[in-house]
């Protein structure tokens, strides 16, 4: 069921192996025209030797690095994609090789910002299920992936700059994420997704976990943890819907609910309000 939704990278459209064989037509006329004297016929065999040629050269000398990736479907067994390696799958790192890039990041932490006090970051969405089809395709990469699309999403609802260096974001007691040295803006949202190559966003920080979040779609619990370790939010489930779920009223709800309850066309929305807007504009 999963296979079903993923790029199948055998498959190709049905008229390419015509536009191929064109291709090489083109290919070997001109070939044609630069030998003068050859046949069309010898001049296709020296076509097809140049393509085994460069069917050696690939599979020989230019094997794309092991941990290369965009995707956790590209990397072993018992590995993901994190940021373009493919990294043990199961054991925390801690290190937010993420947030290293970006600009916000100091080493003492987010000087000017804040440490948020209890109920001032909060968990707004969660996405343990992941629907099937493109709009399972939470971190923008193209593919759905049931492990790489997962994603959490916190939302500092004050109006002043959070430092949330150290805050973390669990699967049950596990750690999957802490933050590296952050800087969150007052109504910014920061979301974790579960893997793969999510895009930058300028409005929101986008991280990727340490280790795989892997959700169970029959039940867990999503934990909200501060530097020191307190819960500041936490959501249990059971039988997950395929489709996020997310705190109602948004940003100050005391339960969760699916994400179609609150914006009946959206089933995700990571970094925005249930509707799409950004947070720093309002979510109604
Ligand atoms: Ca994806
Ligand atoms: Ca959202």
């Amino acid at each position: 069921m999963e296979e079903a939704h993923r790029a199948s990278p055998g498959s190709r459209p049905p008229d390419r192996p015509a536009r191929r064989a064109d291709r090489r037509m083109v290919l070997a006329r001109a070939l044609q025209g630069a030998t003068g004297g050859l046949t069309m016929r010898a001049t296709e065999d020296f076509v097809r030797y140049l393509a085994a040629l460069v069917v050696l050269w690939v599979t020989g000398c230019a094997d794309p690095p092991a941990w290369s990736c965009s995707r956790s479907s590209e990397c072993p067994d018992e590995q993901f994609c994190r940021v373009g390696e493919c990294v043990p799958a199961v054991g925390f790192v801690q290190q937010d090789a993420a947030g290293a890039d970006t600009a916000d990041v100091q080493l003492a932490g987010c000087e000017r910002g804040e440490s948020p006090a209890e109920g001032e970051l909060v968990l707004n969405e969660v996405l343990v299920n992941v629907p099937g089809g493109d709009s399972g395709d939470a971190n923008g990469d193209g593919v759905r992936d049931a492990y790489d699309d997962e994603f959490v999403e916190v939302v500092n609802r004050t109006e002043k700059v959070l430092d949330i260096t150290g805050v973390s974001v669990r699967n049950g007691s596990a750690d999957k994420f802490v933050f590296g040295p952050t800087c969150l803006e007052p109504r910014q949202a920061a979301i974790v997704f579960g893997g793969g190559m999510p895009a930058e966003q300028d409005d929101m920080v986008v991280r990727v976990a340490q280790s795989r979040f892997a959700f169970g779609n029959s039940g867990g619990s999503v934990v909200l943890a501060g530097p020191g370790g307190e819960v500041w939010g936490a959501i249990n489930y059971e039988n997950a819907p395929a489709e996020a779920l997310t705190l109602s009223p948004q940003l100050d709800g005391a339960q969760f609910v699916p994400h179609s309850e609150i914006s009946a066309d959206r089933l995700t929305s990571p970094g925005r309000c249930a509707g799409g807007q950004r947070f720093a504009d309002g979510c109604e």
